[in-house]
């Protein structure tokens, strides 16, 4: 077995996730209503894609980050709902025929294949502006400026600074044998670790954190970003054969640059290894109220689909 899969998460982490799934999952269920019946289909895609299961690991991240800095479940929770929004339209149009063009996700149909072309976009654009919405009319008792500081750090993780940005530099690159090492963490540092930077940071200041534990948590996150992406590349060269899902994904990444690729496996496991360690070095000084964000920066390179 490779470095990486040798930390097996604890019963009470899993419990913890379990817990957090669940909560986040009921709030989610109620956070876009069907304010008209003209709207059926479009509150329909919004909610299949929305409600399609998913580990829900940015909201968690967020409300973690929140109780980490003595913060209620209830000031974060807009915003980590909103958080899941947004990573599900980024899917839902990652999906689409201009895009990755796949046929499933989470082990259904992908929206378009289920609602259409023009509905999946539509669904997609919709879900990121009720996630604003819903951040600025649901939070309650946190100052306003915290809110806006809120929103504008979501905001410049989606757009071209942040999700957006990763996904058109990592479309340009495909096919291109010259790629570095920096291009690839670049792309994904924007694409994937972004957002995940944001979940914790916005977890932070909504949980009252100051300026310099709030940098330190973001600094864990880009670590821990970036160690899940090494870890999913890895996966995709280490697992075994036998399981279908996995030779999808070596498909899926047949044409692209990949740490293994770049860097050989063994320096991509160390690489991991070490942005794990730097994570959870840069979280000590919180002591025992981080245990749950130590122990995930564990289990996003012990993960086994
Ligand atoms: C964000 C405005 C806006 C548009 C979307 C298509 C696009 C622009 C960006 C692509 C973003 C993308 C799909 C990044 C990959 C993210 C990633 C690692 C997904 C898998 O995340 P998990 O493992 O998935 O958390 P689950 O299913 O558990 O939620």
């Amino acid at each position: 077995l490779s470095m990486v899969t040798q930390v097996a998460p604890t019963e009470k982490l899993l419990k913890y996730l379990q817990e957090k799934k669940d909560y986040v999952e009921k709030q989610l269920e109620h956070s876009i209503p069907l304010i008209d019946p003209r709207l059926g289909s479009i509150h329909e895609a919004m909610m299949y894609s929305l409600l399609a299961g998913g580990k829900r690991i940015r909201p968690i991240l967020c409300l973690a980050s929140c109780e980490l800095f003595g913060g209620s479940i209830a000031a974060a929770t807009p915003t980590a709902l909103a958080l899941e929004m947004i990573h599900t339209m980024s899917l839902i149009h990652d999906d689409l025929p201009a895009m990755d063009n796949d046929d499933y996700r989470r082990g259904k149909l992908t929206n378009h294949k289920v609602f259409g072309e023009d509905i999946a976009i539509l669904a997609g654009d919709a879900l990121l502006a009720r996630a604003f919405e819903y951040i600025a009319s649901e939070t309650q008792g946190v100052a306003t400026d915290l809110v806006l500081k809120v929103i504008s750090i979501l905001g410049s993780s989606v757009g071209y600074s942040g999700i957006v940005g990763g996904q058109v530099v990592d479309i340009q690159s495909e096919g291109k044998e010259d790629i570095s090492v920096d291009d690839l963490i670049w792309i994904h540092k924007h694409k994937t670790g972004a957002l995940l930077k944001c979940c914790v940071v916005t977890g932070a200041l909504l949980g009252g954190a100051n300026k310099e534990d709030v940098s330190r948590i973001g600094e864990y996150a880009e670590r821990i970003g970036l160690a899940f992406q090494v870890a999913d590349d890895i996966l995709d060269v280490t697992s075994s054969f036998e399981e279908l899902g996995k030779s999808i994904g070596k498909d899926e990444k047949s044409n692209k640059a990949t740490f293994p690729r770049l860097m050989g496996l063994e320096e991509s496991q160390k690489f991991a290894s070490r942005l794990v360690e730097e994570s959870k070095t840069l979280i000590e000084p919180f002591g025992s109220r981080a245990y749950y964000l130590r122990a995930l920066a564990d289990y996003i390179i012990s993960r086994k689909y």
